[in-house]
């Protein structure tokens, strides 16, 4: 198979978009798709300030060195959950650490253990252990780069994570949830704004271009994924794309297209400041600080609580170069650097 534009060998065939293309003209292919992806929803523009929240897979970690590509000023922030299983969590920030000194720029790191004293196993897990990992990440990917001075936070959200959660959303009429799903949050009081300039991308697409610009990253999956429902999505979402080329990228941005209409007039809850943290909740305390933070306890101690946390967030800032570790002691898996 011949590459669309340069006529040379194709290392790839994208059934959805009917287009086959060599090594030399991929990478500027998918970059330039990103980069339509930013201007087409007003993700952010040129002079943003942009915190990647980078987690060592390979869909934050090819989003962090695109929109360097791209020309954009792009830190990142490692949250450190403490999943020692195999080292997860320190394997993977060995990978987000390599990126950050090949692209020169800026890591923050924050390691829950420090922070709060408990590591994402040790949390009280009613709803899940990824429901309330899910909810400790969001909270810090808000308050950090609030109080850094970042103006948005990016997310590497592909479309077929996008189109899995869409899916369950449907399936569950999670109108709250549909009403908010979006390839950007605007900011508003006590919320950054948070972009998704993968969505258009899908899982096949980032896959390659980690291969062909060499990224290295974790490619186990994450020990508490087994059970998750988004990978049953996701395969579901796969068989109908085989059957109907281009079905996921329809179910996804069809949406996007009708949604506003919709939920033009939706009433949304009104939020108040969570007394700890300050975050925008619907009750007295958010659901961070009834996990992380406070105790389940008389008002009183909640008061306590909320001096000791007032204060900035403790991280530790890693400027490229620093911590550094060469690729040779990395762990990485070439047996599945197969053509796709
Ligand atoms: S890191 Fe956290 Fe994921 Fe692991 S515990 Fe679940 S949510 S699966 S993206
Ligand atoms: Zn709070």
């Amino acid at each position: 198979m011949k590459c669309r534009r340069c006529g040379a060998r194709a290392v790839a065939h994208l059934r959805h978009h009917n287009l086959a293309l060599c090594e030399e003209c991929y990478s500027p292919w998918l970059q330039r798709r990103v980069r339509e992806t930013i201007k087409r929803f007003h993700l952010f523009d040129r002079k943003a300030k942009i915190l990647v929240a980078v987690s060592g897979g390979k869909d934050s970690l090819a989003l962090w060195m695109i929109l360097t590509k791209l020309g954009y000023e792009a830190d990142g922030l490692y949250i450190d959950l403490g999943i020692d299983t195999e080292k997860y969590s320190q394997r993977s920030l060995q990978y987000s650490r390599a990126m950050a000194e090949r692209l020169e720029r800026t890591l923050h790191v924050i390691t829950l253990q420090e922070t709060i004293g408990k590591t994402i196993p040790e949390l009280p897990a009613a709803r899940g252990t990824c429901s309330v990992c899910g909810l400790v990440k969001r909270h810090y990917m808000n308050t950090w780069a609030i109080e850094h001075g970042y103006d948005v936070t990016v997310t590497g959200h592909n479309l077929d994570d996008e189109a899995a959660t869409l899916l369950s959303n449907v399936l569950n009429w999670q109108l709250g949830y549909l009403e908010r799903q979006a390839p950007c949050l605007d900011e508003r009081e006590g919320f950054i704004r948070k972009a998704k300039p993968l969505v258009l991308c899908t899982e096949k697409e980032m896959l390659i271009y980690c291969m062909l610009n060499n990224i290295e990253y974790i490619q186990d999956e994450c020990p508490y994924s087994v059970n998750a429902t988004s990978i049953f999505y996701k395969e579901i979402l796969n068989r109908i794309e085989h059957e109907i080329p281009g079905a996921k990228l329809r179910f996804y941005s069809e949406f996007i297209k009708v949604k506003h209409g919709i939920f033009k007039g939706f009433r949304k809850e009104r939020l108040t400041p969570c007394k700890i943290c300050k975050t925008p909740t619907t009750g007295e305390i958010c659901a961070f600080c009834k996990i992380c933070i406070a105790p389940p306890k008389p008002q009183h101690s909640i008061r306590e609580t909320s001096r000791a946390s007032s204060g900035p967030v403790r991280a530790k800032i890693e400027k490229s170069g620093r911590n550094s570790i060469s690729s040779k002691n990395m762990e990485i898996k070439t047996g599945s650097k197969k053509e796709v």
